[in-house]
C-alpha cells in the first residue's frame, strides 16, 4: 500500500473549441497530466480538472460563418479534443463542457451570489462596435482603428450591462500578492500584476445584450454573462458548488477538493486567474486557489503558434510519426517552465534521438539482448542456488557501489524538482541515472565476462544490477511516459506487477528476473531524412516555413 498524503487538485485552462487544438495547448496538458499520474504515484488523493470553454461571441462568429449553429460547432470540436486526450491517455477525472447544465445553471448561482453581496450593479458598456460584425471590440483589440476581423471602420456604441465591482478589491488583491508570494508564479507575472493593480483596476462589464451565445444573467432576459466569469467558474460549478440541486452530498467534491493546489494556465491568462477569479471568490466569500502557475508559449520561427493566424504544429501528426511517449517527453523534458521556447521539428528529432533511442532504448536493448544471449534471459539476485556471490575487483565493487547509490536516489530528486514544477530538471536527475548505467556496461562490459572462466556469477551480476536499475526508471518515468514504462516492465518480466514508487528507492528488489527481449522502444531516427518528411506533413515545425508562416 501507498502512504495517504491527502488531495491534490489540479487544473488545466479550459480550452476554447474555435479549431482543433494545436500542440501549444497540448503542452499545458501534458504537464498538469504528468503532475497529476506523479501526485497519484506518491500517494494523493488527486482530482484533475479540464474542459472546454464554450461560449462567446468569437464562437458564435465562427459558428455563423460555417452556417451552422454554435452548439453543433463546439459539439464537432470538443470531439476532437476528447479524441485527442484520449489518443494521448491524459488522465482527467472530469472534462466539464460549459455548455453543460451542471455548470450553466452554477454559473447563473455565482452572479446571484455575487449580486446579493453588493458586488453588481447596472451600468452602460461602451466600446468600439463594428456594425456588419455585430461585435464590440475595446481600444486594445482593435487593429489599426478598425476592425479586427473584417477589418471595416468602427464605431463607438454603448449598450446596457452589469457590471462587477473590481474596484472594491484591488487593496485585498495586493495584499494577497505580497503576503502570498507563492500565490502566483513565475515571480516575474508576480511583479507584473503587482503594477497591474497598482495601476487602478476598474469595475468589470459581466454582461452582454449585443450577441447571446452565452449563460442568460438570471435577473434580465436579454443578456448573456461575461465568457470569463462564465468560464473561471468551472474549477467550483465542476466539484458541485454552488449548490442548485438540493441533493445531499452535492457539493462533496468541493468540501473536499477545494481550494485548488494549483491552476496550470498560459501567461497571457495569469491576468484573469489572478485578479478576477480571486475578486470573485472574495465576494463570495470563498477560499482562494493555494497557486496559480503561468506557463510560457511554444513558438514558431519566433512567433506565436495560433490558431487565427493558421501557423499551428498539429500533435497528432507528430503522434502519428513518433509516438506519444516520444512528444510527451519532448514537451517536458525540452522546455524550461514559465519561459518561451522555440519549437522546431530539427529540435523534436535530435531529442527523440540522443534522449530515447540512445539512451533509453539502448539501454533497454543492451540489457534484454545480453540477458538473452548469455543467460537465457534468466537474472538472479546474487546469493541464489544458480547464481553465487562474487566478488568483483576492488574498482568494479566502488563502481557497483556508485550505481546502486545513484539509483535509489533519483526518486527523491524528482520529487524536489517536481515540486518546483521543473519537469525539464525531474527528467534529467532520470537520464542521469540511464546513462549511468549504459556506461556501466561499457566498464563491465558483460561480452568478456562471457568469455571468461568463473566469471558466471559476476556477468550474472552485472546483468541483474542493469535490470535493477531499468525496474528503477520504469517506475521514475511512469508519471511521464506510462506506455515506455510498462513496456520497459513487460521486457522486464514484472508486467503484472503493482507500480511503487518507494520501490524505486531501494535497490536488489527482485529476486529474480525473466526477461524478454521485445520491440525496440525507439528506433533511431535518419534525421535528415525526417526532415524532409517533416517539412512536408509539419511545415509549421520547419523553420524557414514557420517564419515565412508567423
Ligand atoms: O484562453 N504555447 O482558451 P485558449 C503554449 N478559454 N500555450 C499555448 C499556446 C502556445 N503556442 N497557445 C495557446 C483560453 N496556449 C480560455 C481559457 S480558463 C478559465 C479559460 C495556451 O484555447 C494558452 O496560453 O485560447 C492558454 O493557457 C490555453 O492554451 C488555452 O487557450
Amino acid at each position: 500500500m501507498q502512504k495517504e498524503r491527502g488531495k491534490y487538485y489540479i487544473t488545466t485552462p479550459i480550452y476554447y473549441p474555435s479549431a482543433n487544438l494545436h500542440i501549444g495547448h497540448t503542452y499545458c496538458t501534458v504537464m498538469a497530466d504528468a503532475m497529476a499520474r506523479f501526485k497519484r504515484l506518491v500517494g494523493y488523493d488527486v482530482m484533475f480538472l479540464t474542459g472546454t470553454d464554450e461560449h462567446g461571441q468569437k464562437i458564435q462568429k465562427i459558428a455563423d460563418e460555417e452556417g451552422i449553429s454554435p452548439k453543433v460547432h463546439v459539439d464537432r470540436i470538443v470531439e476532437t479534443i476528447i479524441r485527442l486526450w484520449d489518443t494521448m491517455e491524459i488522465s482527467y477525472d472530469d472534462f466539464i463542457r460549459t455548455t453543460e447544465d451542471r455548470h450553466a445553471l452554477r454559473v447563473q448561482e455565482i452572479f446571484r451570489k455575487i449580486n446579493a453581496n453588493g458586488d453588481i450593479y447596472k451600468g452602460a458598456y461602451e466600446g468600439w462596435y463594428c456594425t456588419p460584425c455585430e461585435s464590440f471590440w475595446t481600444d486594445t483589440q482593435l487593429v489599426d482603428g478598425k476592425c479586427p476581423d473584417c477589418g471595416r471602420p468602427v464605431e463607438k456604441a454603448q449598450e446596457d450591462a452589469y457590471f462587477f465591482r473590481l474596484s472594491n478589491y484591488a487593496d485585498r488583491l495586493l495584499e494577497l500578492f505580497e503576503t502570498n508570494p507563492g500565490f502566483l508564479e513565475p515571480e516575474t507575472r508576480r511583479n507584473e500584476m503587482i503594477q497591474f493593480v497598482k495601476q487602478g483596476l476598474e469595475d468589470l462589464c459581466i454582461s452582454r445584450s449585443s450577441f447571446d451565445w452565452g449563460i442568460p444573467v438570471p435577473i434580465e432576459e436579454g443578456q448573456v454573462i461575461y465568457v470569463w466569469l462564465d468560464a473561471l467558474s468551472n474549477y467550483i460549478t465542476a466539484l458541485g458548488y454552488p449548490t442548485i440541486d438540493d441533493v445531499e452530498g452535492e457539493d462533496e467534491k468541493y468540501r473536499k477538493y477545494w481550494p485548488a493546489d494549483v491552476h496550470l494556465v498560459g501567461k497571457e491568462i495569469v491576468r484573469f486567474h489572478t485578479i478576477i477569479w480571486p475578486a470573485m471568490l472574495m465576494s463570495m466569500k470563498e477560499p482562494l486557489p493555494k497557486k496559480v502557475l503561468g506557463h510560457g508559449w511554444l513558438l514558431l520561427g519566433g512567433g506565436k503558434m495560433s490558431k487565427s493566424v493558421g501557423n499551428v504544429v498539429d500533435p497528432v501528426t507528430l503522434i502519428d510519426q513518433y509516438g506519444v511517449d516520444a512528444l510527451k517527453y519532448f514537451l517536458l523534458r525540452e522546455y524550461t517552465f514559465g519561459q518561451d521556447g522555440l519549437f522546431t521539428n530539427e529540435v523534436l528529432l535530435k531529442r527523440i534521438n540522443a534522449d530515447l533511442a540512445n539512451d533509453l532504448g539502448n539501454l533497454l536493448s543492451r540489457t534484454t539482448g545480453m540477458a538473452q544471449k548469455f543467460q537465457d534471459g534468466l537474472l538472479q539476485k546474487p546469493g541464489t542456488a544458480t547464481f553465487g556471490v562474487p566478488v568483483p575487483a576492488h574498482d568494479d565493487m566502488r563502481i557497483d557501489e556508485e550505481l546502486k547509490d545513484l539509483a535509489t536516489s533519483v526518486a527523491e530528486r524528482v520529487e524536489q524538482n517536481m515540486d518546483a514544477f521543473a519537469f525539464n530538471y525531474a527528467l534529467e536527475e532520470i537520464w542521469t541515472l540511464i546513462r549511468r548505467s549504459n556506461k556501466y556496461i561499457d566498464e563491465m562490459a558483460p561480452w568478456a565476462l562471457a568469455k571468461e572462466d568463473g566469471q558466471k556469477d559476476r556477468l550474472n551480476q552485472v546483468l541483474y544490477h542493469l535490470a535493477e536499475t531499468l525496474r528503477i526508471v520504469s517506475i521514475l518515468i511512469y508519471p511521464f511516459m506510462h506506455y515506455s514504462s510498462s513496456e520497459i516492465r513487460k521486457q522486464l518480466g514484472l508486467e503484472n506487477t503493482e507500480i511503487l514508487w518507494e520501490n524505486a528507492e531501494t535497490f536488489a528488489l527482485e529476486s529474480s528476473y525473466r526477461l524478454v527481449k521485445g520491440e525496440s522502444l525507439f528506433p533511431r531516427l535518419d534525421i535528415k531524412e525526417e526532415l524532409e518528411r517533416l517539412a512536408q506533413l509539419n511545415p509549421g515545425g520547419d523553420l524557414k516555413k514557420g517564419r515565412q508562416r508567423t
